[in-house]
């Protein structure tokens, strides 16, 4: 029996054991209590790539090793782009880093993911840190923001089973049917909805006034904002019922609470202002540093942790970078050609691009327009560490077994790094070691993050002056403001992104005069995509849902990137739909 870590882009960060053969969830992990997501479940009977390609024909791994060196050493501006994805969530994707600094190649920075939200947390409390299970399971009160907890982050369903629960989201997802209550706002308006509850939240004296008073700064300026925003207009914009909006405020009355927020909130220009809203709301409201109370979301995980793979490397922002700007292009762990917004901009800048190299497990939208297809190790097959963006846990990933097929990120760097005559790398497990043990400590078998020894924020927030600072402005400024319907773009339950077994459906409420099985013509200002109808009454009438990964989706949406954090907006845009 081994131990290793999910390497897969996900909160939970299970714990495995492989035994026989097989992957089963670790029955004394605290998180994983012994079971495993469908994704991971069926990971070893994925079909991978199992050999290098170059145009279109099979070539040797050494041929296909000497010919990347060689592109690279002529690329005729050496201009190189390295762009990676989240495929693999490992430490050591980061290795490649070592070798494209050194030949100036150009990376990206921001994210196609979390980074608005991240940007809005990080102006107000210094550093985007998440809740420990240990502290959820304190909470008298959960509020699950825009988190699909029972489909992307499963194994938190344990810790807020017996919690009063409300849940904020446009679809009524499996777990807003058990919640206390349920706002099923209008999407896009979580801003609006954080600004009503601070405004009620004020007249019914429900702020923490001792906390404000020592733990943060300009909150009048912050009651001065909100007040700037009428009752009304709120509660137009947000679409819900006073009776639902101050049911579910009282429930946070003198309690406990926990705000779990994910991606969906933040899918949007001004998705830094959504997180800067929630935050400054739980602040008002005295829900910070204590026991049971916190707003977490998908957290800075390699916060205080050491990094061997740092680079000083230009940057493109990832969600809006224009792949014709360079000769070669190096794909590492993701799949652009269908996870980026606005794939016509996406594929015509590829294909204007001299070479195009994709380094990956499995086949897909960008394995087939690459020039030179490189097959990677599993996780199983090389020596890797994974931190949590979900919660406190650190993990080992050892090498567990040897296999022919692909290469590791860190043979191919020591390859490339060899082939120009640069400094030899630290051996891998050095690297390992040297990243857990900057900021991870062993307890009951398992590595816990220090940046969890006290309950986050207790000893103060990371600004200058240690005080959280309220929001008293947002840039709020629609992009989009046509007719049609809102695109909700969320996860999967039985695949990673566009990884395992896709969901390629549209979603879409009986009461818009659709059947299961139509064909429906999907058009925005980017693009035009067919897909096959699936009738949900889960979902709000102005509303369609596609999922991540669905095939063509990307057409749809837009190369904008959130007004900070350089993250990618998917949902800022309207949709319109005709059958067949
Ligand atoms: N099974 C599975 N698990 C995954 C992944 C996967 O692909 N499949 N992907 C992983 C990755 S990369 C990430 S980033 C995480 C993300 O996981 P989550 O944070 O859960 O993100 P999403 O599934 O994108 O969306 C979450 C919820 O936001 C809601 N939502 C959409 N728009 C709005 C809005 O305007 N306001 C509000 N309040 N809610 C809205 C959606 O209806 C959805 O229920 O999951 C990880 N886990
Ligand atoms: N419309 C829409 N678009 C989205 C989203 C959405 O919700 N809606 N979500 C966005 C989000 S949150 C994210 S995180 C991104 C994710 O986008 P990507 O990072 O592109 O994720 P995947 O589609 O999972 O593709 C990952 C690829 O990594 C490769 N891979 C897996 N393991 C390894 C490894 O060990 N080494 C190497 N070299 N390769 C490996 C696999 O071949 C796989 O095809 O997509 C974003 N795009
Ligand atoms: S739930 Fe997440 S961490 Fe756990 S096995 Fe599935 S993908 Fe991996
Ligand atoms: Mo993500």
């Amino acid at each position: 029996m081994h131990k290793t870590t999910c390497p897969l882009d996900c909160y939970d960060a299970c714990s495995v054991i492989f035994e026989d053969g097989k992957l089963k969830g670790d029955p004394n992990h605290p998180l994983t209590q012994g079971f495993l997501c469908p994704s991971l479940n069926n990971f070893l009977k994925q079909k991978r790539i199992s050999n290098p390609r170059y145009n279109g024909e099979n070539i040797s791994m050494d041929k296909a090793l000497e010919l990347l060196s060689r592109k690279l050493k002529n690329s005729p501006k050496r201009n190189t782009l390295l762009f990676k994805g989240s495929g693999n969530m490992g430490k050591m994707q980061d290795v490649s880093n070592l070798f494209f600094e050194k030949i100036g190649a150009i990376f990206t920075r921001g994210s196609l993911c979390d980074g608005a939200g991240d940007a809005g947390i990080v102006e107000g409390r210094g550093a985007n840190l998440a809740l420990p299970i240990s502290q959820i399971a304190k909470s008298d009160v959960v509020v699950v923001w825009g988190r699909n907890i029972s489909t992307t982050n499963a194994h938190m369903m344990r810790a807020i089973k017996d919690k009063t629960l409300i849940v904020i989201d446009p679809i009524k997802t499996k777990l807003a049917k058990k919640a206390d209550v349920h706002v099923q706002l209008k999407p896009r308006t979580d801003f609006f909805l954080a600004i009503l509850w601070a405004r009620f939240a004020h007249l019914e004296e429900m702020e923490d006034l001792d906390f404000i008073d020592s733990h943060t700064e300009y909150y009048e300026d912050f009651v001065d904002f909100f007040r700037g925003y009428g009752i009304k207009y709120l509660i137009d914009e947000v679409d819900v019922t006073v009776k639902t909006i101050m049911s579910s405020l009282t429930l946070m009355k003198d309690a406990k609470v926990t705000f779990l927020v994910g991606v969906g909130v933040q899918k949007y220009l001004h998705g830094n202002g959504v997180l800067r809203s929630i935050d400054s709301l739980a602040a008002m409201m005295g829900q910070f540093g204590k026991e049971g109370c916190g707003v977490s979301y998908l957290s800075d995980s390699g916060y205080r942790f050491a990094n061997p793979f740092a680079h000083k490397g230009k940057t493109v922002s990832k969600p809006t970078l224009n792949f014709s700007d360079y000769d070669t292009v190096f794909i590492q762990g993701g799949n652009p050609c269908e996870q980026m917004p606005d794939s016509n901009r996406v594929k015509v800048g590829l294909e204007k691009s001299d070479f195009v190299v994709y380094f990956g497990l499995y086949e897909n939208e960008s394995s087939k327009i690459a020039n030179l297809v490189l097959p990677a190790k599993t996780f199983l097959e090389k020596e890797d560490v994974r931190l949590s963006y979900g919660s406190e846990f650190a993990g080992k990933m050892p090498k567990l077994m040897d296999s022919d097929v692909g290469i590791s990120e860190y043979a191919l760097t020591e390859f490339l790094l060899d082939s120009f005559g640069y400094e030899a790398l630290k051996s891998e497990k050095e690297y390992c070691e040297e990243i857990l043990t900057s900021n991870a400590k062993e307890i009951d078998g398992y590595f816990h993050s220090c940046n969890y020894e006290e309950i986050p924020y207790s000893n103060g927030f990371f600004t200058e002056d240690e005080k959280f600072i309220f929001m008293d402005d947002i840039d709020d400024e629609k992009c989009d403001e046509e007719e049609g319907y809102f695109l909700i773009t969320c996860k999967p339950r039985n695949s990673i992104n566009s990884q395992f077994e896709r969901d390629h459906y549209l979603y879409i409420s009986s009461a818009n005069g659709f059947e299961d099985g139509d064909r429906v013509k999907v058009t925005s200002k980017y693009g035009t995509v067919q897909f096959i109808v699936k009738v949900s009454d889960d979902l709000r009438s102005d509303c369609v849902k596609i999922c991540s990964g669905a095939q063509g989706l990307n057409y749809l949406t837009p190369s904008l990137k959130s007004n900070e954090g350089d993250s990618a907006v998917f949902q800022e845009v309207k949709l319109k739909l005709e059958k067949g």
